[in-house]
């Protein structure tokens, strides 16, 4: 099932949920190598959720900016490959959509502890937007604000569930988005705890 959310956004309600297990599996192996951590924002303030990165890019904060870069500022190394599972799942969910041409680089895993969120911004960091995204829910529950192209448009919020897939392009690349303060819950597979891949072409 794919249902759209606009012209050219869609939840696929359950896409990942057969490989919940795998792709946990997949992230701790990540995490082993470049730790979750809170970065901070160019304005100094700390986000509120953890975040790493695996593939050829990271996107990284710091009173500098945002960007992306090959290395992990914490320890300096080569961000973990990104594990064939995942870029395998974006690939198959963006063509479910209709994005034919999309070439993964980077997923960005966030790490959601009860109360934390993610107010609404836009994604441009990336250097081509006619490349989609691709995002992966695991976990408790978030609810998802979807706007639009100007910060004070109205949102649509949307319940993201453990396996749950979301995929942007085209026109609603650049749409405002954000996440609802985590609310207490418990899931058999991350505790109290959300995760979310963003997979993203930075190049
Ligand atoms: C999350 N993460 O649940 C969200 C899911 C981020 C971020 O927003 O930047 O780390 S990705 C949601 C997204 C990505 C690109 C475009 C749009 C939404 N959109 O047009 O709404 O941790
Ligand atoms: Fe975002």
């Amino acid at each position: 099932p794919l249902k759209p959310i606009a012209n050219e956004s869609y939840i696929l309600p359950g896409f990942a949920t057969a490989k919940t297990n795998a792709l946990l599996t997949a992230i701790e192996g990540v995490i082993q190598v470049a730790p979750l951590r809170q970065m901070h924002t160019p304005g100094g303030f700390k986000m509120a959720a953890q975040l790493t990165n695996c593939g050829k890019y990271g996107w990284v904060t710091d009173s500098h900016g945002y960007r992306y870069q090959t290395t992990d500022p914490e320890t300096n190394l080569s961000w973990p490959t990104m594990p064939e599972l995942i870029h395998q799942l974006a690939l198959e969910a963006a063509s479910a959509c209709g994005f034919a041409h999309f070439k993964p680089d980077v997923c960005l895993i966030n790490c959601y502890q009860p109360g934390a969120g993610m107010g609404l911004h836009q994604d441009k960091d990336e250097k081509d937007f006619s490349a989609p995204i691709v995002s992966v829910s695991l976990g408790v529950p978030a609810i998802f604000l979807f706007g639009g192209a100007k910060r004070q448009d109205k949102p649509s919020a949307y319940l993201l569930k453990n396996g749950d897939v979301v995929v942007w392009g085209g026109e609603d690349r650049l749409r405002f988005h954000g996440v609802q303060p985590i609310k207490l819950a418990h899931h058999p597979m991350t505790g109290q705890k959300r995760f979310n891949l963003t997979i993203r072409q930075a190049a």
